[in-house]
This record gives structure tokens, C-alpha cells and sequence, in this order.
């Protein structure tokens, strides 16, 4: 049929033009250059953000110099501004599971589509090369056996976890290059179930006969019963930092694995905020451990320890913290931890908690105390393996160093508190070490291991609380490391690659939060490097440190220096307010001498362990200040930077995959879309821009090189010229990859999305009919 085909075309990324082809011509021609007019014409949808903030859908009636009148579903007619209004998408484009499909790539489109597709269950979206995942709160048949081998066999090619893990797993075969599939998202968004989705699928695909695959799914279940606690935005939520390394055999089977944490929090052991609980275990182990073993570890009920009942939750709704201790004693098995050493484990843990039970009371009117002896320090003494006097003159006493000699003196009762809680906290954030490490033990990388890896990153989530202290300090400071990780593969690298390359390329925008990061980790004018130069001064304090940071920072754009020790950061998720208090006794992360002494001393094997690591550690590091009072070591935060950058390096040499986890609300709760929460994620993550690049960008690049050597011998007729370019040029001739699917560059060839795996499957062809052939062959010989 001859007919005039008329469509629009996006000029711009908000603008566009309605061309027609004329069906005599052929010819493509201009009909209009002006969006608006074309709406009206066509009764197109547009968008118009209410007073409230709330995007509208509506029909432009008519329009009269820069106003248009703009009718709504509910019946208003309102009068608006033009420019206030952007164009929606034809209802055909309703639910598009990638967004670079969309004519108009806006937020109000972006925000419509993801809720439409939540309301339907598609919590899975793409934004180019971006998997945006929306936190359901509820499951979701869409994971199993059956959806993994479809997602395998590519019957369904929807976004999902398994398609991004498929993708790693696929790219690691075939470009023998290790991978890493990046997790990111505020706190609650669903990075942890992401990534072990994930690790599911690759255990799924990459199971060998090892028993391996068992024991790397059984770890989450230790890690998580140990480094996940209630807090006020995720019920199950990492306080620590994780990347788990996947090794394959070359021919694509796990053959080993390796689990690397960062910065635990370990605060949280001894102080609790309102809503918050302490971690899983402390809950797990007095709900469902053995009448025996409660009678070992005189156990007595949550309510009845200082650090859990402190904070008025004890219970989360939902979760079965006996039936999860059972599923933990089961991981330990199967991780190969002895029962020996699962009880010196549990030990540890009641340990902790009668220690938050040892109460002080008052000597004489100059504040020193005593320890009071009573169940609590008789109880924590035998689990520690030491005698109650030794423990209660740790507890009591500390060493000064006058011109004469070193001499002990009673401490005043905030001292003494702030000796029993640091011994807590060192004992439990030691455990966890000493966990990891035997999880690593079990997973150990064999011999026969000499393929490549998948790494799968899933850190703590941004976090902006009502108060935020130094933990948040360090979580966000985390996040924005990832997010210039993202920014620099997303956006950086990939347009100077086009550059260099000779590439015809737009450039396209985004948010650098290079500024950002600098405030963090300049030297010697940086947060980090300021708050060691105060932690490690005499007579300093929180307040000097808030002051110090004023005198110092307030010319930075990002930085604001607010009322008494307050501070603020505006950081790529927004502004968040710091309160300095406690900041410069977190980053020294002291340990009394004494206290370690207390700890070596003990008949206890973990414990002598503990102090023997920490010993050394302490040896090892560039050790600032030492005396007889503290032992000293690399500060928190310095320790974190270090961790963070080795991090990068090690995500550096992988090519990654990204996934943005979404919280759609606050509440935890299914169903529930808040638009003004999504938005602020999505603006965060760089959604739309991740569209836009994904949409003009070639997501595959071989050097003509690679090109030819892998897909040359497909050619029908064998290249005159030899030179890899020309070969690379004839393949894809040879194979009609339209023009605009790919670009010519000086040393690569640049090809859009979905290429590469036409021309593999052709590959995969030939080469069968090739083995088939010599089949048949040895065959007739024979
Ligand atoms: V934090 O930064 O560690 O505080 P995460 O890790 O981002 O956070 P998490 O994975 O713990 O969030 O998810 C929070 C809760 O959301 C989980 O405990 C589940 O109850 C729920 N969730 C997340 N993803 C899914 C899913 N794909 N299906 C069902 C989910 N429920
Ligand atoms: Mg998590």
C-alpha cells in the first residue's frame, strides 16, 4: 500500500520534530519543528508537575503565546506555562521494559513507567546498560530452577537479576576477562537479596561437583546472623561491607570463592538507637539455643542484657529468630566450623552480652569507682576464661605514666564504661573477622582454578537519619566512591574512549562528584585528614574538630559549616547533616593496653587470638602515637580510605555491571509507590542519563584485532586485504549489521546493543557444522 508514513523524531532530548515520508519521494520531510503545536494537533499527553510537586498527565487544548490551557483527567482546565510542560509518550510505550525505548526520555516518563510496571510486578526495569531493580517487599514467584535455565537458554529476555548475572557469567567465557556486578541503593532497597539472586544464578549455571555451590549459598546465612541488624529503615540490614569473588573453572564452574568485608559497624554492640536492634545473633542465640548450651552460657532472656534492652525492640515482626538460629547452626555445619569452635563462637557472643551487664559504682567524691561483683561479672569472667578480680581491675583501674614511672590509678565512672564497651566491641568486631576468615578457609580458590571471576559488590546503603553520626559519615563517603565508580564507566570512560577513538559523539552530561570526594580525602585540607590531625592532638575535642573543619573547609561548595559541632555535606543523594559528637573516639578506635593484656591473658583460644592479631596489626601500621596508656593503630577512617581505594583498584580490572536497587517506600510495606521517593532515587542514580548514554552509545567494543580474529573465518570468500580493519568491515557487510549499529573507530570497532550476539549465535552455527563435519569424517575413516 502507498501510503504517507508520518512519525516523530526526537531532536533533542525533550524536543522533537514531526518528520513525514512521503510515499512518492521517498523523501524524508519536516512537518514541524515545534513539539507543542504537534500535541495539539494530535491530542498528545503532556506533562505538567502540580503545586504539590506531583506529576500530572493532561491534554493541551489550545495555546495563546507562552500559555497553554491544559485540560486533566479529573475534569480542571488550568492554564500554564508552556515551558512547564513535557511531552508524554504515546500509550504504546506504556510499561517499556527498558527506558531508552522511550520517545521522551524525562522524568515524569521514567517515573510514570517504573510505577506502571511496579503496579504490574515488573520490579525489574532497564535504563540502558543499568538494571533498575524496585524493592517489592513481598515474594515474587519469578526466581527458581525454571526461570533460571530460561533466563540461561535466553527463552526470556525480560530485565532481571539472572539476565545481568548471565551477562557477566557469558562476557567472563567468552572474553576470558574478570567481571563484577555492582549493587547499589539507599538502605532497605534490596542490594543484599539482589545480590544473592545473583550469586544464586552463577551457583545455578557455574555448579560443579565440589559441594562448593552449598557452602557460598550457606554463607549469607552467617553473615547476615553476624553483620545484619534491625535498624529504623530495614529490618535486615548490612552494617558491613561485602564483596564475594566468584572463581570459575575455564570451563565455567565454580571451583572456589572469597569473601571480603569493610568496615563494620561495630558501635552498635553496645549502643542501640530507639526501633534498632543489636545484631541477629544476640537475638538468634537466646531464642534458640539448647536448653544444654543456655545452661552452659547461663543465657538468660534479651530483656534481661543492658545492650539489647536498651532500645525498646527486641522482636521483629515476621522473623523467627529461634527457627533463624537453627538455620545458622545448619550453615556453620556446612561451612565446616567445628562444633568446638562453635561453641567458643556462642561463648564469645554471651560473653558480650554479660558484660553489658557489669554495672560500676562510686568510691569517694572524686567520681572513681569500683566494679560491682555481682552475676554479671562472675558470669562474663568464665566465658572469657579469666578470673573475675582480673576482670574487674581491667574494668577499674588504667595506667598513667607520671615523670617517675607508670602507676595505676581508679578511673572515673565514664572512663570505665568506655573500657568495658570498647572490650565488647573489640571482641565482636574481632569475631566477625575470624568468621570471615573461616569462611574463607571453607571456600578456599583450588589449584584447578584457573579461570576467571565474577565479583559482586553490595555495600551499605547511603543512609540520611534523623542524626547522623560518624558511622553515616563513613557509609556515605562509601557510596560516593561507588558512584564515581559507576559515574567514570558510565559517562567518563566510555565518551573519551569515543573521543580518542575518532567517534562521531554528542557529549552527554552528568552529575561529577569529584568535589565531593575531594572535601572527603584531600590532604592535608580534607574531612578525613583533618579529624586524624585532631584525633591525634592533646586536649581536643569534638567540638574543636567541628570548629576546625569551619576555619578550614567553609570556601568548599559542598561543605557548610552549621550551629556548634554540626557540619553539612551535600552529597550526590542531597544534604546531610553531621553531628560531630563522639567522631574523634570512634576514628581513633582505641584499645587500652590493659585491656589487652586482660584479653591475652584469658584461658580462652579466640581470645588470645583476637589480642595476638590486633597486636600485630598494630606492629604493621604506620602507628602515629604510642604510649603506655593507648595502644594505637591506623585510625577508622584513614583504614576505610585505604580499604576503599584498594577496592576500586580490584573493580578497576573487572568489566563491570551495574544494578540500582529502588526502595519505593519507607515503610517496608508492598504495593505502596511513594513518586517523590522514587524520584529522588532515580535523580541520585543517574537514571536518565544511564538511558540517554545506553541510547547513542555502542555497548560493545573489540579491537579490529579481536573483531577479526573471532568472527573473520565466517566470511564467505576470503579477504583480499589481510588487514583486521577491512576484515572486521567485510564481516559486517557480509552480515548486513546496518549502518547505524555501529562505528569504524581508529583501533576498535564500536557496535550497539544486541550485535555481538547475532553475529555469536552465527558463530556457534558454523562452528558446530564445522565439528559435525569432522565427526562424520573420522567417522568414514574409521
Ligand atoms: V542495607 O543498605 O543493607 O540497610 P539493602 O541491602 O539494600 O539494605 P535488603 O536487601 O536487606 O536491602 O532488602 C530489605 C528487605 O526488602 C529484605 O529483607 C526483603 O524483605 C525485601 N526485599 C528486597 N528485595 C526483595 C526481592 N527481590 N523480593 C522480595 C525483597 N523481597
Ligand atoms: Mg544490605
Amino acid at each position: 500500500v502507498k501510503m504517507d508514513v508520518e512519525f516523530y523524531f526526537a531532536t533533542s532530548q525533550e524536543n522533537m520534530s514531526l518528520l513525514t515520508c512521503n510515499a512518492s519521494s521517498g523523501k524524508i520531510e519536516e512537518l514541524e519543528d515545534d513539539c507543542i503545536s504537534y500535541f495539539i494537533k494530535k491530542k498528545l499527553h503532556v506533562w505538567f508537575k502540580q503545586r504539590r510537586g506531583k506529576w500530572e498527565l493532561g491534554t493541551i487544548l489550545s495555546t495563546s503565546g507562552e500559555e497553554a490551557s491544559v485540560s486533566f483527567s479529573n475534569g480542571n482546565v488550568m492554564k500554564v506555562a508552556r515551558l512547564e510542560l513535557l511531552p508524554a509518550n504515546p500509550d504504546i510505550l506504556e510499561g517499556v521494559d527498558d527506558f531508552m525505548k522511550l520517545s521522551f526520555l524525562n522524568e515524569p516518563s521514567v517515573l510514570h513507567n517504573l510505577k506502571f510496571r511496579y503496579s504490574k510486578q515488573m520490579i525489574y526495569s532497564k535504563a540502558g546498560l543499568v538494571l533498575i531493580a524496585l524493592n517489592p517487599f513481598k515474594d515474587l514467584s519469578i526466581y527458581g530452577k525454571d526461570y533460571v535455565s530460561a533466563y540461561r537458554q535466553k527463552f526470556i529476555d525480560t530485565p532481571h537479576v539472572y539476565a545481568i548475572a548471565d551477562a557477566a557469567y557469558s562476557d567472563m567465557l567468552r572474553d576470558e576477562v574478570n567481571q563484577s556486578i555492582i549493587v547499589s541503593g539507599e538502605s532497605g532497597s534490596g542490594k543484599t537479596e539482589t545480590a544473592k539472586t545473583a550469586i544464586q544464578y552463577l551457583v545455578a549455571v557455574g555448579g560443579g561437583s565440589g559441594g562448593i555451590e552449598n557452602k557460598l549459598l550457606q554463607t549469607s546465612y552467617i553473615l547476615e546472623a553476624f553483620g545484619n541488624a534491625k535498624t529504623s529503615g530495614n529490618n535486615n540490614s548490612s552494617r558491613f561491607g561485602k564483596l564475594i569473588e566468584i572463581h570459575f573453572t575455564t570451563m565455567g564452574k565454580i571451583c572456589g570463592a572469597k569473601v571480603q568485608t569493610f568496615l563494620f559497624e561495630k558501635s552498635r554492640v553496645v549502643q542501640l538507637g530507639n526501633s534498632e536492634r543489636s545484631y541477629h545473633i544476640f537475638y538468634q542465640l537466646c531464642a534458640g539455643a539448647s536448653s544444654a548450651l543456655k545452661e552452659r552460657l547461663n543465657l538468660r532472656p534479651v530483656s534481661e542484657y543492658k545492650y539489647l534492652n536498651q532500645s525498646d525492640c527486641v522482636k521483629i515482626a515476621g522473623f523467627d529468630d529461634a527457627r533463624k538460629f537453627q538455620e545458622l547452626m545448619r550453615a556453620l555445619d556446612t561451612v565446616q566450623i567445628c562444633e568446638e569452635d562453635q561453641e567458643l563462637i556462642f561463648k564469645m557472643v554471651a560473653a558480650i552480652l554479660w558484660l553489658g551487664n557489669i554495672s560500676f559504682q562510686l568510691t569517694d567524691s572524686k567520681n572513681h569507682i569500683e566494679v560491682v561483683d555481682d552475676e554479671a561479672v562472675t558470669s562474663a569472667a568464665l566465658l572469657m576464661g579469666c578470673s573475675s578480680q582480673e576482670l574487674m581491675a581491667a574494668l577499674s583501674t588504667g595506667r598513667s605514666q607520671p615523670e617517675d614511672g607508670t602507676n595505676t590509678k581508679k578511673l572515673s565512672l565514664q572512663k570505665a564504661i568506655d573500657t568495658r564497651d570498647t572490650i565488647a566491641k573489640f571482641i565482636y568486631a574481632s569475631l566477625f573477622e575470624w568468621l570471615v576468615e573461616q569462611l574463607n578457609k571453607s571456600l578456599q580458590v583450588g589449584k584447578k582454578c584457573t579461570g576467571k571471576s565474577i565479583s559482586i559488590l553490595d555495600i551499605y546503603g547511603f543512609e540520611t537519619l534523623q542524626k547522623n553520626s560518624f558511622e553515616q559519615f563513613c557509609i556515605n563517603y562509601a557510596n560516593e566512591r561507588l558512584q564515581q565508580h559507576f559515574n567514570r564507566h558510565l559517562f567518563k570512560l566510555e565518551q573519551e574512549d569515543y573521543e580518542s577513538d575518532g567517534i562521531d559523539w554528542t557529549k552527554i552530561d552528568f552529575e561529577d562528584n569529584q568535589e565531593c570526594l575531594d572535601l572527603f580525602e584531600k590532604k592535608p585540607l580534607g574531612l578525613f585528614s583533618l579529624l586524624d590531625e585532631e584525633s591525634n592532638l592533646p586536649k581536643t575535642s569534638d567540638l574543636t574538630f567541628a570548629n576546625k573543619l569551619k576555619q578550614h573547609l567553609n570556601a568548599i561548595p559542598c561543605f557548610k559549616g552549621e550551629r556548634g559541632r554540626a557540619f553539612s555535606v551535600r552529597h550526590y543523594t542531597g544534604e546531610v547533616l553531621y553531628d560531630t559528637n563522639g567522631f574523634l573516639e570512634k576514628n581513633r578506635d582505641l584499645l587500652p593496653s590493659d585491656s589487652i593484656q586482660l584479653l591475652s591473658s584469658c584461658n580462652c583460644e579466640l581470645l588470645q587470638f583476637f589480642s595476638k592479631v590486633f597486636s600485630q596489626s598494630q606492629k604493621e601500621s604506620n602507628s602515629f602515637h604510642t604510649s603506655v596508656l593507648v595502644s594505637q593503630k591506623q585510625s577508622i577512617g584513614t583504614k576505610l580510605k585505604g580499604q576503599l581505594f584498594m577496592l576500586m583498584c580490584q573493580l578497576e580490572s573487572t568489566k563491570p555491571h551495574f544494578i540500582r536497587c529502588i526502595r519505593p517506600n519507607t515503610k517496608q510495606l508492598p504495593g505502596i509507590y511513594d513518586e517523590d521517593l522514587v524520584l529522588q532515587q532515580i535523580r541520585c542514580c543517574g537514571v536518565l542519563e544511564a538511558a540517554r548514554i545506553s541510547r547513542v552509545s555502542y555497548s560493545n567494543r573489540m579491537t579490529h584485532q579481536e573483531f577479526s580474529g573471532r568472527y573473520g573465518f565466517l566470511l564467505s570468500e576470503s579477504n583480499v586485504s589481510q588487514d583486521p580493519l577491512s576484515i572486521s568491515v567485510a564481516v559486517l557487510q557480509q552480515f548486513n549489521i546496518p549502518f547505524e549499529m555501529y562505528q569504524v573507530g581508529y583501533t576498535k570497532l564500536y557496535l550497539r546493543a544486541g550485535q555481538i550476539g547475532a553475529l555469536e549465535d552465527k558463530r556457534k552455527q558454523v562452528l558446530q557444522g564445522i565439528l559435525g563435519v569432522q565427526k562424520c569424517f573420522r567417522g568414514y575413516q574409521a
